[in-house]
């Protein structure tokens, strides 16, 4: 034990108070070798998701629910927090030297902040500054979801360095704005939970090395789509029907799998008629979900066998189907899917 963790014991035989920040700190300080740069792109991600938690918190009072009139890359309209909330992480990671590369969902090019061969090691940035922004306007949850890479200083364009699987990722997190403001973040040494506290403005540590449960008769998908899934996805929702089990779905990413992730089940996306990879994006929804899931002890693919984290990567809008969660209901889907390949 150490001793900041004996003291907190020893005064009130409680564990000790430790927000995003300091538990960053202390990460960073069991690895010699860091130089602080990661701690300070962490802190600027903390920072943002505050500010947008607050836009979030007052968004009908102060006029920025609805559409801003103009699509975003992938033909989909951009509610005018997406657009507020893009901004507040393109400024608060654009002023941090460790940031090479940034990458939205809303931007066609990623941005290159910083080109130099040598110097310090830089990172990249990607992330989905308000998943689920449909859910807006009725008060429904939605998040922010953040990647990080180390920046490939062998690659000319920025895309190029970012084309790594998700198995390369540094870290990865989200932040879900619901009746709390939740951060999960893994840095891969297990997942994390933070809760913002407004009145001291900081993330405090709730959970330390999270554990999906590694069963639980709910799934979360959209069954609207059911008909359009390949047969393999509708036997699974048959089977599941026939088993008592539960449909829970918010339709917002950030909030399906954060339930997926304390209560257990699985959510899915999978390929239909109308996107036959599926809806979700791989560098910004997909992969950092899964390396938070794997992270937790569950798993994620993106078809039988087929690990969401070993997809290579051939653009960064590129969508994947996605199956994740407890590793007993993730084998369940894929079983099934498995099958229905098979029988076609
Ligand atoms: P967005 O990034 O444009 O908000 O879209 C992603 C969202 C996810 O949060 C959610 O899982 C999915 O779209 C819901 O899609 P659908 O409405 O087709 O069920
Ligand atoms: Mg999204």
């Amino acid at each position: 034990m150490r001793a900041d963790e004996t003291y907190g014991h020893v005064a009130t035989g409680r564990p000790p108070i430790i927000t995003l920040q300091g538990h960053i700190l202390e990460q960073q300080s069991r690895h010699p070798e860091a130089t602080g740069t990661l701690s300070w792109i962490l802190s600027a991600i903390s920072i943002s998701a505050k500010m947008i938690a607050a836009q979030v918190r007052r968004a009908r009072l102060i006029d920025v629910l609805g559409s801003a009139g103009e699509e975003n890359v992938q033909g989909e309209q951009q509610q005018k927090l997406d657009v507020i909330s893009n901004e507040i992480l393109l400024r608060t990671l654009g002023g941090r030297e460790g940031v090479a590369i940034v990458a939205s969902e809303e931007n066609e090019e990623p941005v290159l902040l910083r080109d130099e061969r040598e110097g310090p090691r830089r990172y990249c940035v990607l992330f989905d500054p308000l998943d689920g922004s449909s859910n807006l306007d009725v008060c429904g949850g939605v998040g922010t979801i953040f990647s990080i890479l180390r920046h490939d200083r062998r690659s000319d364009r920025a895309e190029d360095s970012l084309l790594q699987p998700g198995s390369q990722q540094v870290a990865a997190g989200y932040v879900l704005y619901g009746p709390s403001t939740v951060c999960t973040l893994t840095i891969g040494l297990g997942v994390d939970l933070f809760v913002l506290d407004p009145s001291i403005g900081a993330f405090v540590r709730v959970e330390q090395g999270l554990k999906i449960p590694t069963h639980s008769k709910s799934y979360s998908v959209n069954e609207g789509n059911r008909l359009q899934f390949p047969q393999g996805y509708q036997d699974y929702l048959g089977w599941a029907q026939q088993n008592g089990y539960s449909s829970r779905y918010a339709g917002a990413m950030v909030a399906d799998v954060h339930r997926i992730l304390l209560k257990g089940g699985v959510f899915m996306y999978p390929p239909t008629a109308k996107a036959p990879k599926g809806k979700l994006r791989l560098m910004y929804e997909a992969n950092p979900m899964a390396m938070l899931v794997e992270q937790a002890g569950g798993k994620a693919l993106a078809a039988p066998g087929q690990r969401i984290l070993d997809v290579r990567p051939e653009g960064i809008h590129q969508r994947v189907p996605v199956v994740l969660g407890s590793p007993a209901e993730v084998d369940h889907v894929m079983d099934h899917v498995a099958a229905g390949a098979a029988a076609a």
